[in-house]
């Protein structure tokens, strides 16, 4: 296909997927009525794909899925981990309601775990493979979806769609291996198993008639999987000989099909890297088309043996960021690389994102309350169709065939450069005057003589992350203010209220550094980008976070300052009703930016410099107001992390760096406190020490306290909060569990530097669980503090 895109959003413009999904779920309808939405769903985005000028057969990706793209290999594999094998039928089979089963648990039988997928804000689920985990064809749910769309019996406009799927080294490479498997066995030596299973279904897809099928193989452009490059080479050499080499392709018209082409893509990075070549070993099998992303990658330039043979889709367009791409520069790229000379072979050249759009939302036509110029440099999913048509006409045809677009293109382009607000010379003035000193904060054990003098805390303090639950009533009250039905001064009569309503609770449960509980925020980064200049939000910009589960990123477009503080008046009013230290709220500026659409046209660490001093007058203001405890959340700070090791020491030094600008304001009686979460730390060990907060909270208790020693042995030696319980689950912990993690704590460090406090935000639980849990974890540090 001359252009193409990756994937497109699958939870569907109204979030019709989420809606029928959650309705499902809660028994509000059954599951044919969730198949034929899913139908619908996926026949009108085909449709849609098709109409915006995907029009070859193939170009449309099949992309859909009912919750993750991991999991439904795990359904095409039937490899289930033992705890769901009795959910399985025929064959290995694994149900729609099943597969919902395995995503997200029951009863005692814990769901697949969730973790990051590459470095995006998407959450997949976790397969676990062992040495006898099933793994066949169990499911053709692939050429079901196909056939649906290529043979409609709607009697409307077929599609030829092209299945998307993870490839099979990297659905292995992001397995782990399954409870009871031996030390030694790692999920790749199931390789052969699951190629074989894939060679049936590219089997079945060609007798089913599909010309192309995609499979992913983004771990070729990371380092962080732990198997060495010469693995993964070897690796994808022997899956791509068994489905390319071993089965005859749609394009051999001698002989019968045996596959579809195939189209290998590796997107979110540089297929080159110093630990080795992944474009020369892709371009070294016998696949018909490999996708790079041309966005974080380079452009190859010169012969790659292999190359010559095949399509190469030029991923120009960005599928991770919502900027209207510049059609000129872009265009210019892809003609070099048609060049003769550049090692592509003529004609070969397709169009292409540099990811699946799954990371963006649908249309900024669904926008009409952003501000028009601004609305004008954004092109979402639909917009990026376009642009990759376009590109493709002018490569094929010449630049007069699309010299309109492109004149449009580079208006836009300069009308953003120019704009009020992108540059506001304040602000560069501001980061151009910062000096090492200004990062920096009185050493720690004068900090923490003069903290001990003002809060005088008992040994093992309690505290909580911030968030208290998020009732439907607060819910209700602000989606009334947001409609105009509710006046500023009741909305804030009835967030005072709840408020009051916290700090009282964590009196009467004996906590030792209280919050005011955040139902104001309506998300951590949201609540700040609403009120911070230089972003801009979105009302229907939802992008799938994982499962049915939406965030609506905001839009980081222009220098950002603060006009007005953003916290303080809920903190100073909680402060206000309790003789007990309130602790003030903040994110932090890694988190704020991992969790925004970022600007193109600044380096990041610039940017963070930015938020962070934005933050750091926030800081000013809770000190000024008598505020003694300042709490910076910085859970996306391992998010962010390059997917290559030799980028990590720069990521690390402008994160870390920005945190501190944001906190090191802050006198030496004044305690900063930082959150983590999220993540396995020990990539960050290192940058968690250099972020110098005199206390740090941690997820902890479903790995047991294993972080604790781990900070330890880096020489980590300030206040540690190791979360006592998983805020995941409505579970109430008992004192006993408590007891024995906060023991466990106490004796892998100093206790004088333990905390006790949950895992996480309490915002998604309720309000009883929460009382029971905390009132447990109260009596429980009691009980540990008498043994000190
Ligand atoms: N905020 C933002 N990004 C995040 C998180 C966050 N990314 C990582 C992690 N936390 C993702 N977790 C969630 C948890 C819950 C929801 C989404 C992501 C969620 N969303 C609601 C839904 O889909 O129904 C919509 C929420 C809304 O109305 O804004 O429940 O905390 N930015
Ligand atoms: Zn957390």
């Amino acid at each position: 296909p001359g252009a193409t895109i990756l994937g497109y959003p699958r939870i569907g413009r109204r979030r019709e997927l989420k809606r029928a999904v959650e309705s499902f779920w809660a028994g509000r309808t059954t599951l044919d009525d969730l198949e034929a939405t899913a139908r619908d769903l996926r026949r009108s985005t085909a449709r849609h794909l098709t109409g915006l000028g995907l029009d070859t057969p193939g170009a449309v990706p099949g992309s859909f899925s009912f919750y993750d793209q991991v999991l439904d290999v795990v359904a095409l594999l039937g490899a289930v981990p033992d705890r769901f094998a009795d959910l399985t039928t025929d064959g290995g089979r694994l149900p729609l309601e099943a597969y919902f089963t395995v995503a997200r648990g029951e009863g005692d039988r814990p769901p697949l775990e969730m973790t990051k997928w590459f470095d995006t804000n998407y959450h997949y689920l976790v397969p676990e493979i062992g040495p006898d985990t099933p793994v066949g064809f169990a499911d053709d749910r692939v050429v079901r979806e196909f056939t649906e769309l290529a043979h409609p019996d709607d009697g409307g406009r077929p599609v030829v769609t092209r299945p998307v799927l993870v490839g099979p080294v990297t659905f292995l490479l992001l397995s782990k291996a399954a409870d009871g498997a031996p030390d030694d066995f790692r999920p790749l030596d199931r390789l052969d198993d699951v190629v074989a299973a894939y060679a049936e279904l590219l089997r079945a897809l060609a007798a089913a008639g599909a010309p192309w099928v995609q499979l992913d193989e983004p771990a070729l452009v990371t380092d962080l999987l732990g198997v060495p490059f010469d693995e993964v080479a070897d690796a994808v050499r022997r899956a791509y000989t068994a489905l390319a080499t071993d089965l005859s392709p749609a394009t051999e018209p001698a002989l019968p099909a045996q596959r579809p082409a195939i189209l290998v893509a590796a997107p979110y990075g540089d297929l080159r890297s110093a630990a080795g070549d992944g474009l020369a070993l892709l371009a070294g099998t016998d696949v018909e088309a490999i996708a790079v992303d041309l966005v974080r990658g380079a452009v190859p330039t010169g012969p790659v043996p292999g190359l010559e043979t095949k399509t190469l889709v030029a991923g120009v367009i960005d599928g991770h960021n919502v900027w209207r791409a510049d059609l000129d520069t872009r265009l210019a790229t892809l003609e070099a690389l048609a060049a003769p000379g550049s090692g592509v072979g003529a004609g070969a050249l397709s169009v292409g994102t540099s990811t699946s759009l799954l990371h963006v939302p649908h249309d900024t036509a669904d926008e009409p309350r952003l501000d028009a110029g601004l609305r004008s440099w954004l092109a979402f999913a639909d917009q990026k169709v376009a642009e990759v048509v376009t590109l493709a006409t002018g490569l094929a045809e010449g630049r007069a065939a699309v010299a309109d677009r492109l004149a449009e293109s580079t208006a836009a382009a300069r009308s953003r450069a120019a704009a009020p607000g992108v540059v506001v010379p304040q602000v560069r003035a501001r980061t151009a005057a910062l000096t090492a000193a200004d990062a920096e904060r009185a050493p720690y054990a004068e900090r923490a003589a003069a903290q001990r003098a003002r809060l005088d805390l008992p040994p093992l303090p309690t505290t909580t992350i911030g968030s208290f639950p998020q009732t439907a009533q607060i819910r209700g009250a602000r989606a009334a203010w947001v409609r105009g039905e509710l006046s500023d001064a009741d909305y804030t009569a009835a967030m005072r209220a709840e408020i009051a309503s916290t700090v009282a609770l964590q009196e009467e449960l004996g906590l030792d550094v209280l919050v005011h509980g955040e139902p104001e925020r309506n998300d951590m980064v949201q609540y700040f980008a609403e009120q911070l200049d230089g972003f801009a939000t979105t009302v229907n910009g939802w992008v799938q976070s994982y499962g049915s589960r939406c965030v609506r990123p905001p839009i980081l477009w222009g220098d950002v300052s603060r006009p007005a503080p953003l916290t303080v008046s809920w903190t100073a009013y909680a402060a206000s009703l309790t003789s007990k230290p309130v602790k003030g709220m903040l994110t932090g500026p890694v988190t704020i930016l991992a969790w925004s659409f970022v600007r193109d046209d600044l380096p990041l660490g610039d940017t963070a410099d930015q938020v962070a001093l934005a933050l750091r007058d926030e800081v000013d203001d809770l000190e000024a107001a008598g505020i003694a405890v300042v709490q910076v959340d910085e859970p996306a700070l391992r998010e962010l992390l390059p997917l290559r090791a030799a980028d990590h020491a720069d990521y690390l030094a402008w994160s870390v760096r920005s945190f501190r600008l944001a906190t090191a304001g802050a006198g030496p009686a004044t305690q900063v406190h930082t959150h983590l979460c999220y993540s396995e730390f020990g990539q960050v060990i290192g940058a968690i020490d250099g972020l110098d907060a005199d206390v740090t909270s941690v997820e902890a208790a479903r790995s047991r306290m294993e972080i604790v020693p781990e900070l330890a042995d880096a020489g980590y030696a300030r206040g540690i909060g190791p979360g006592v319980y998983d805020i995941h689950s409505p579970r109430v912990p008992s004192v006993e569990e408590v007891t024995e993690l906060v023991t466990l704590a106490a004796k892998a460090i100093d206790p004088a530097l333990v905390w006790v406090n949950p895992d996480c935000g309490l915002k998604t639980r309720a309000h009883a669980e929460t009382r029971q849990s905390l009132a447990n974890l109260v009596t429980a540090t009691r009980t540990v503090r008498a043994t000190l």
